[in-house]
């Protein structure tokens, strides 16, 4: 067979499930703009549909939507170079997902850790919707044939039941038609750790508003929370090994080196020897420049909801051209008789 040459095609997503993160921010939405250029088509998607496989008040997921999408905007994504969209709104996400749900295996599907992390001990009362998301993921990947998807760290293994289906799907029907989508897991926060608990991810549905910095906080809520920030009693080390063991050292060096976009080292040659005393304040101060004029914007955006929907709806209409024909293609190879 030959190989089929994919067009180079970013995709990746965020559930408007919430605020945003410093976590989503610098492990996503960050690496998202840094992929926006002549390289790719970029596609950059609010996955509401991911969204409800828990509870959402409708109200809310409404609002978390737009201001998921004035993030975005805020960040650098620009709704002329990017197509912005709400998954909800390219329905060939959810067709191809459904396509997806037959080719998944049962014990694929069982093995993914964020299942068992998001269900907890009440695995029997979570929605079938939340054990089947990876399925719609990779879906939301393949609608577009994308070739790279920046990602942080925990959805790696997402990206590999991606890749698994994907080469199912070509292998059961005898094609070269789905590209093995590359994750792009990189950069100095992958893994941003709650602030209180340097071994829990950041998480938007921590219940604890001190576990996180949300892109909405202002000046004095970032500040405060830095300061309150767990951390241990001795100085930082000069080198990145003396972090080990050392979670929320660890955990505040790496948010120092993504949000002044140096590596791990060479923050540590600035700031080894301080005390989490003088070093906290060069945090909170770098925080606060780098996310006030974002959290700003995503406020001046917010009063225009209106606008917010037109983007979406333009990149929708955009979105629709790449997925429908590669749905259609993907129902005729499947067997499905099509419209004459
Ligand atoms: N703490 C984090 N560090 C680095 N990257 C992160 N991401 C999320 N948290 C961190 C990345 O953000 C993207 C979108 O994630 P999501 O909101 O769709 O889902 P999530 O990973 O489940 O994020 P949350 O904040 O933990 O959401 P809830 O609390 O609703 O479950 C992904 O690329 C993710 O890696």
């Amino acid at each position: 067979m030959t190989q089929t040459t994919f067009t180079p095609r970013v995709f990746s997503g965020i559930q408007p499930s919430g605020g945003l993160t410093l976590g989503n921010y610098l492990g996503a939405i960050k690496r998202f703009v840094d992929m926006q250029g002549p390289d790719f088509e970029t596609v950059y998607c609010m996955v509401d549909l991911h969204a409800i496989t828990v509870w959402q008040n409708p109200a809310d997921l409404i609002h978390n939507t737009r201001e998921l999408c004035a993030g975005f905007i805020a960040s650098g994504i620009d709704p002329a170079k990017s197509i912005l969209i709400n998954q909800s709104q390219v329905p060939e996400h959810a067709q191809l997902g459904w396509v997806f749900n037959c080719v998944a295996r049962m014990g694929w599907m069982q093995r993914m850790t964020q299942f068992k992390d998001k269900a907890g001990k009440n695995a029997q009362n979570a929605s079938l919707g939340l054990f089947g998301y990876p399925a719609l993921m990779a879906a939301d990947i393949l609608v577009y044939h994308a070739t790279h998807v920046p990602v942080g760290e925990d959805q790696k293994q997402h990206l590999e039941l991606t890749r698994d289906i994907a080469a199912k799907f070509n292998h059961d029907y005898g094609v070269d038609f789905f590209p093995m989508t590359e994750p792009v897991i990189e950069g100095a926060a992958t893994r941003v750790m709650s602030l209180r608990d340097g071994t829990k991810k950041m998480s938007k549905s921590d219940p604890s508003d001190a576990s996180r910095i949300n892109m909405t906080d202002d000046a004095d809520a970032i500040a405060r929370k830095i300061r309150k920030a767990k951390t241990d009693p001795d100085a930082l080390p000069s080198e990145a090994k003396g972090l080990e063991d050392r979670p929320e050292a660890r955990n505040l060096i790496n948010i120092y080196a993504a949000l002044s976009d140096q590596t791990v080292d060479q923050v540590l040659a600035e700031v080894g020897g301080k005390q989490f005393g003088a070093f906290k304040p060069m945090l909170a101060e770098l925080a606060v420049a780098k996310l006030g004029p974002i959290s700003a914007e995503m406020a001046r955006l917010m009063d225009e909801p209106d606008e917010i929907d037109r983007i979406l709806t333009a990149g929708s209409l955009r979105a629709r051209e790449i997925t429908a024909p590669i749905l259609r293609k993907t129902y005729d190879i499947v067997g499905m008789v099509a419209p004459v």
